[in-house]
């Protein structure tokens, strides 16, 4: 019976070192922006992430209904936050993509869509 002691043990050793590893990833926490909201024309749209971001890797850009990319302000990035500057906005559906790379030098992408009224 040692053995199965010995597999159980490892097992649950797995099962702790795997939480922290899936969390050491950057995804986007929330928006605002908020996903899938309809709001008045935005100044700025700020994402914020779980875990700090490399501001030289992490990056965001706004694509207008028809894909076509909007001219905005260079992404800042203070410590979790993302903040890009946007021209003023027509009414219409609009979709962030982001790049989010964590200290671990991990990339993780998504986008999201938010529309102005
Ligand atoms: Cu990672």
């Amino acid at each position: 019976m040692k053995a199965l002691h010995t597999l159980a043990i490892l097992a649950a050793a797995g099962a702790i070192f795997a939480a922290p590893y899936a969390a050491a990833h950057a995804v986007l926490k929330e928006s605002s922006p908020a996903a899938n909201s309809t709001v008045a024309a935005p100044k700025e749209i700020s994402l914020l992430f779980n875990e700090k971001v490399e501001p030289a890797f992490s990056s965001a850009k706004l694509v207008d209904a028809v894909g076509k990319e909007v001219a905005t302000g260079k992404g800042q990035v203070e410590n979790d936050r993302l903040t890009l500057a946007v021209p003023e906005l027509a009414p219409g559906a609009y979709s962030v993509q982001w790049v989010g790379v964590g200290p671990d030098g991990h990339r993780r992408k998504g986008q999201f869509q938010f529309t102005v009224k």
